[in-house]
C-alpha cells in the first residue's frame, strides 16, 4: 500500500505577526499536485492541522477545502489524529459521519485501542495525550511521564503481529531534534517517549517535531512540518513522507515554499547597498545587523528592498545588550508580548502567560498566534 504521510500543517499560523495563509495554500496546492501524480492509497495527517484551538474562519475554510479535495474529490481515505495545537472538540466535530467517506479523525483516548483497518493494514490513531488527562482517564496514578502513558497504551493495544500495523502519533520521540515552534507539551515533565515501546508496529508515523529527520530510525518517521515555522527551522527541509509498504521503502519528498525563510547577520551598509546576494528578496528575513545606531527608522529603509523583513536585531559586541525591533504596525499586541517572552525566557509563552495576557489585554490574541 502507498501512504502519503504529512503532519504539522499549523494552518492559521503567523510568523512574527505575518499571516502565512497564502504560503500554506501555495504549498498545499503543491501537495495536491504530488497526490495526483503519485496516487497514494491513503493520506495520513499526524496532528497539528491547526495552529491554535480557535483558528480564524479563513484557516477553517482552507482545511475544509483541502480535506474535501483529498477525501471527496480524489476519493482517498484520510487518517487524522489531533496534535497539541488542535482543539479536539473542533476537530472531532462531524467525525462520526465523515467515517462514511473514510475520513477518520481520532481525538480521544476512548478510540486509541480501536484501529482503523484499510486494506490489509491496521492503523492505530493516537491523539496527542496530556499526562494528567491520561492518569485520570485510565485511573492509573503511576502514569507520571509521556513515556509512561505511551507505554501503558501500546502495551494494551496488542496488535495482531501476523498483520500489518501502523501507529500514528503526535509526540516527542527520545533523541528527536527540537525546534522553537513545537511548544512544550507540558511544563517540568519529561516529554520524551522511548522508541522501544513501538516494537509491535511495522511503522510509526509521527507529528510534533518539525524536522523530518528528527529521528533516524528504520520504522519511526516524522514527516516534518509543511513549512518553516520559526527562524530556527531555517535549515530544515520541508515536505512529506512517501511510504510503499509492499516495497518496504520510505522516502522524503520536499516541497518548495512561496517565500523562503532567511536569517542574515552582517553590516547594515552592505545590506542596504545590496552588496549581499540573496536568491529571493521577497523571502521572510530576519536580519541581525551592525552599524545600525546612526540609522533612523532602519526597518522602513530595509523594507524598501526586502519588503517581507520580519525581524531586525541589533548586532553588538556586548552580548548583554540585545534589542529586537519588530514592525509595530503589522504586529499584534499578543505577538509583541510573545516575542518579549521569547527574548527573555528563550521559549514561547506558556498557557498561563497567555491567559494572563488575555485577562489584561483582552481579545488581541484572537488575531495572533
Ligand atoms: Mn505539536
Amino acid at each position: 500500500m502507498k501512504i502519503l504521510h504529512t503532519a504539522d500543517w499549523h494552518i492559521g499560523k503567523k510568523l512574527n505577526g505575518r499571516d502565512l495563509l497564502e504560503d500554506q495554500k501555495f504549498v498545499l496546492e503543491q501537495l495536491i499536485g504530488h497526490i495526483e501524480t503519485l496516487k497514494p492509497d491513503i493520506i495520513v495527517i499526524a496532528g497539528d492541522i491547526y495552529d491554535r484551538s480557535n483558528p480564524p474562519r479563513e484557516a477553517l475554510n482552507l482545511v475544509n477545502h483541502y480535506l474535501h479535495k483529498m477525501n471527496v474529490e480524489m476519493g482517498l481515505p484520510v487518517l487524522i489524529n489531533s496534535g497539541n495545537h488542535d482543539s479536539r472538540a473542533l476537530l472531532d466535530y462531524g467525525s462520526e459521519w465523515f467515517k462514511a467517506t473514510d475520513l477518520h479523525i481520532h481525538t480521544s483516548l476512548e478510540e486509541v485501542f480501536t484501529p482503523v483497518t484499510i486494506g490489509d493494514i491496521n492503523f492505530y490513531l493516537v491523539p496527542h495525550i496530556d499526562v494528567l488527562e491520561a492518569r485520570h482517564h485510565f485511573d492509573e496514578s503511576g502514569l507520571r511521564t509521556h513515556h509512561d502513558v505511551y507505554e501503558y497504551i501500546t502495551e494494551r493495544m496488542k496488535p495482531d503481529t501476523e498483520e500489518q500495523n501502523i501507529l500514528i502519533g503526535h509526540l516527542f520521540i527520545q533523541d528527536g531534534a527540537q525546534s522553537d515552534s513545537e511548544r512544550a507539551l507540558s511544563i517540568g515533565m519529561s516529554e520524551e517517549v522511548d522508541s522501544t515501546i513501538f516494537n509491535d508496529f511495522d511503522y510509526v508515523l509521527l507529528g510534533h517535531l518539525h524536522h523530518p529527520f528528527a529521528i533516524n530510525h528504520e520504522k519511526i518517521f516524522y514527516s516534518g512540518s509543511l513549512l518553516k515555522y520559526s527562524f530556527n527551522e531555517v535549515h530544515q527541509p520541508k515536505g512529506f513522507r512517501w511510504l510503499d509498504t509492499d516495497a518496504g521503502t520510505v522516502k522524503f519528498i520536499p516541497l518548495s515554499p512561496m517565500h523562503d525563510i532567511v536569517e542574515f547577520e552582517g553590516d547594515f551598509d552592505d545590506l542596504i547597498n545590496e552588496r549581499v546576494d540573496f536568491d529571493d528578496k521577497d523571502a521572510y528575513f530576519k536580519f541581525t545587523l551592525s552599524n545600525l545606531s546612526h540609522v533612523k527608522e532602519p526597518m522602513s529603509k530595509i523594507k524598501m528592498i526586502y519588503p517581507n523583513t520580519l525581524e531586525l536585531k541589533v548586532k553588538t559586541d556586548d552580548h548583554d545588550f540585545n534589542m529586537t525591533t519588530i514592525d509595530m504596525k503589522e504586529t499584534s499586541d499578543y505577538d509583541i508580548y510573545a516575542s518579549f517572552i521569547e527574548e527573555i525566557a528563550k521559549r514561547p509563552p506558556t498557557e498561563t502567560e497567555t491567559e494572563i495576557f488575555e485577562e489584561y489585554f483582552g481579545g488581541g490574541h484572537n488575531e495572533a498566534h
